[in-house]
Order: C-alpha cells, then structure tokens, then sequence
C-alpha cells in the first residue's frame, strides 16, 4: 500500500487544558473564563456574554472544575498517546496558570513547573507538543477589571504570558498557536474572548475592537517567539469549514461568500499581514469603528508560518438564512445541507468538504496548513466486557483522512493532523462528557461521577496502525 502523507508527517491528537485538566484552584492556579461557565441552564447565555458570571455558586457543577482530572494523570494520558504512536500532541497552555490574575508582573513557578513536566514527558516518548496559548480561557481578573480584550492594557498582559511562555518552554516547545478557533469571538464572546456585553451597547462594535486586540497580541507574541528562538513556528488557528451557496442563484452565491469572509477575517489579517478591503464597508455599513494606534499597521504585518484550522463539518448558507431556518454546527449558524448526513448534534459529515476547504485556504493563504481538530462526537456505550467498538467514529475518521490526502495530492502541504479529543473531555459546546471524541475512554459522566478509569477502544487499534503505516492502512 502507498501513502500520499510525507516522510514526517506529523499525526496525534488535541485537546484543551479546560476541557482536561481539571484542578482548577491547584498549583496556584487562578479562576478562568470558563471556570464560571456552568453545567445547565444558563450556560449558552453565559457563554454568549448575556449575563455576568463573575463568581461560582458552590451549589452549581461546573464540568471544567474537574474534567478529567488529565493534570495529576497526564503521565498515564501520554504513555497511552505514545503506544498509539503519536509523533506529535496538542494541548494548550491555561494562561491562569503561569498568570494567575493576569495583570501580575512575575509568573507563577508552580505553574510554569507543570507545564516543563508536561511537555519533557511528551519529549521522553518522541511526541512533538504543540501548544495553544489561549484555547477558550483566560483569567478571571482580567474581565473583571479590564473588560477582558475590549482593553488595549490586555494587549500587554497576553504578550507577557506569552513570552514567559516562549522563554521558559524554549527547547521543548516548537509548534506554537496564539489564540484557539479565533473566529469563535464572533459566535460565542465570552467563551472566545471573555467579553460581557451592557444591553445598551451594539455588540458588534465591542467584538471587533476586542478582535483588533486580539490581533496585534497575536502578531507581537509572534513576532516574540521568532526572536527568541527563529526556529519557533507560529501558527493562527480557525473553526474551519466553508460556506457552500444553498443553490447557484447569485444571491445565494453573494451570501456564501460574505460568511466565508466573516469567518476567514482573522485569518486573513494573521497570515496576509493587514485588514482585507471589504472590511472597510462592513465597518461602515454596521456602525463600527475601530480604534487603534500609529504603527499598529506595521505590528500586522508579522505574519505567521503555517495556518492551523479545526474541521468537523462544512457549511452552507442562503440570502434567506435566518434564526428560524439554521442551526449552530460549532457554533456557527449554518443551513441544513440536505446532501449530508450529520452527527447526533446535527453536525453536518462531509469528508469532501475538508479537500475543499483546504484547497481554498492553501490558494488564499500559499502557507502550510495544520488540521489540529477533526473528530466525531458521539455516545459510546461501553459492552457487557467494557469494550467499545467504535466504528462510526473510525469510518468518520477514515474517510476524512482519505480527504486529506487527496488535499496533499492536490499540492497542499500538511505538517500534520491532531485528532480532538484523542482522550474522552469535557465537551467544550454541552459542557458533557457523553459527547465523546477519544481514542481513549474516560470513566466519567455527564454530572462528574466515575473512576476517571482510561480504556482503549476500537478506534485505539486502529489509529496506531494508520499511524504506523503513515496514513497507507486507513
Ligand atoms: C472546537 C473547540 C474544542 C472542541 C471542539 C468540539 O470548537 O476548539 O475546544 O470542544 O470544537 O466541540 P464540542 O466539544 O462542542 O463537541
């Protein structure tokens, strides 16, 4: 059998430290973002900024808290990515860690201690780690004091964490991403970006200021990164998946466009080096203007070396789209497409649309790209031995591998491909653990009871043989 993936080629999995490590108040940690978001109720509309959450309730279970508690058991976690030969792993950084409060002028060094664990022991097993700076967290402190990136001041803060970052992982660390699916900010604000919108305000304005922010911080922590070590490759990470015209009538082709736009903004300004032209009349047309500062153009122009994505499902829209007619497939609104199947969750399955998406974005980008989240979330119920024979997961698997080899086929270059959730989490849309992507089964339910017990399932067997035969045995 041949393969189309290069010698090299980089395959593992991802996951996220709040969806994973749990022990929220150890090591000198300090409150994040996501710590306040709760099980329940009223998670979407906190998750959406529509209410302050400034402190837990000890009444209320909050799924980050403990999750899977991946930060007294990672030893384990790694041992198992390293039987599946893994070559390299994702994870993030929490910034709440290093920097408890944020706004601190010396790191935290128990933190810092964790993270040197975390990332030599991936080394010991030959795993390349590959590190978020900012996956869906951010401290607590920040947003209560600064309005969280609706603040200039945040700018420094982030820079700060990230050259702490940059400075004490040096040697471990090479693949670095600044901010996780930075597009979310748009979608869901307080999760993306900690921001809390007043009822008065035009949520708009507040979200595209912090994107600004959010921006310059990426570019001057890339620019960090590259001095001090120029063999440091940065990448900015999107929620990927293109927007397909419901139909061929112009309109609808007009409207696909547009939210490829919106979606695709972030990533143009970080791997093209400034603000696309269009924005200028959206800006005006909505009502927005963005305040910066002299130089802040040339700040832009740090452009990163490689263009990371996550793909779970494409997109499609209509010029008749409306919140009626959509439904959110991580977390952005799209139209039912009625020639793909979806997920559970209404996620549409569309192995094709990732060879799409990534030749668009190779032809708009000319940089390398990363896929570093592909996955199926699903419900695993465990036989009467306690194996899982997750084969819907592998055929998802299998047939976006395929995909991406054709993408490599058709001239894309890939560093590589990190699965989510390569070990069952905490879902980061639910807030549950019944929304499974592991290789790895995670003894654990959707209210935090369970041995934390870890098992491999079908899919376990079969990811290490597609590593090992570099993508030739799908
Ligand atoms: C992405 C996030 C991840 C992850 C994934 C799956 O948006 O970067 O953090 O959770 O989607 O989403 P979910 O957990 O909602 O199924």
């Amino acid at each position: 059998m041949t393969t189309k993936f290069p010698a090299g080629f980089l395959w593992g999995g991802a996951l996220a430290a709040n969806q994973a490590e749990g022990a929220w108040r150890e090591g000198g940690k300090g409150p994040a973002t996501v710590d306040m978001i709760p099980h329940g109720k009223d998670r979407l509309a906190v998750k959406l900024g529509q209410q302050k959450r400034f402190s837990w309730r000890e009444d209320e279970f909050y799924p980050s808290h403990e999750a899977i508690d991946f930060y007294h058991r990672y030893k384990e976690d790694i041992a198992l990515m390293a039987e599946m030969g893994f070559t390299v792993f994702r994870t993030s950084i929490a910034w709440s860690r290093i920097y408890p409060q944020g706004d601190e002028l010396t790191p935290n060094e128990a933190g810092i201690a964790f993270y040197r664990d975390l990332f030599s022991e991936c080394k010991k097993h030959h795993i390349e780690p590959l590190v978020t700076l900012c996956h869906f967290d951010m401290p607590m402190h920040l947003v209560k004091e600064y309005g969280s990136w609706r603040s200039r001041k945040t700018i420094d803060f982030f820079t700060r964490y990230a050259r702490t970052c940059f400075e004490a992982f040096d040697g471990l660390v090479k693949y670095w991403l600044t901010f996780n699916e930075i597009n979310i900010l748009l979608h869901s604000p307080f999760s993306g970006a900690g921001l809390v919108f007043e009822q008065h305000e035009n949520p708009q304005q507040i979200k595209y200021q912090a994107a600004h922010h959010e921006l310059i911080a990426s570019a001057l922590a890339t620019k960090i990164a590259h001095e001090i070590n120029p063999q440091n490759q940065v990448g900015c990470m999107l929620a990927g998946g293109n927007f397909y015209p419901y139909s061929c009538k112009p309109e609808d082709v007009w409207a696909a466009l547009e939210k490829d736009r919106e979606n695709l903004f972030f990533i143009d300004v970080q791997a093209r080096g400034a603000y696309p032209a269009w924005t200028r009349r959206m800006f005006r047309e909505q009502g927005i203007t963005i305040e910066t500062l002299p130089g802040d153009d040339d700040i832009l122009k740090e452009t990163v070396d490689f263009v990371s994505f996550s793909y779970y499902a494409s997109r499609c829209a209509s010029a008749e789209m409306n919140n009626d007619n959509t439904s959110a497939a991580n977390v952005v609104k799209s139209l039912k497409n009625p020639w793909i199947k979806a997920s559970e969750w209404g996620w549409g399955i569309d192995p094709l649309g990732l060879r799409i998406t990534m030749n668009m974005m190779y032809d708009r980008y000319q940089k390398p790209l990363f896929l570093v989240e592909n996955g199926l979330g699903a419900k695993d119920e465990p036989d009467a031995s306690g194996n899982i024979d997750d084969d819907y997961r592998i055929s998802y698997l299998r047939e976006h591998i395929r995909a991406l080899a054709e993408a490599i086929d058709d001239g894309v270059p890939v560093i590589g491909y990190t699965s989510w959730g390569c070990i069952d989490l905490v879902s980061a849309s639910t807030g549950e653990m019944s929304k499974r992507y592991g290789f790895i089964y995670v003894d654990r339910d959707d209210r935090g009871k369970g041995t934390l017990a870890r098992s491999r399932k079908k899919s376990f067997w079969w990811y290490k043989k597609v590593i090992a035969s570099n993508g030739a045995d799908l």
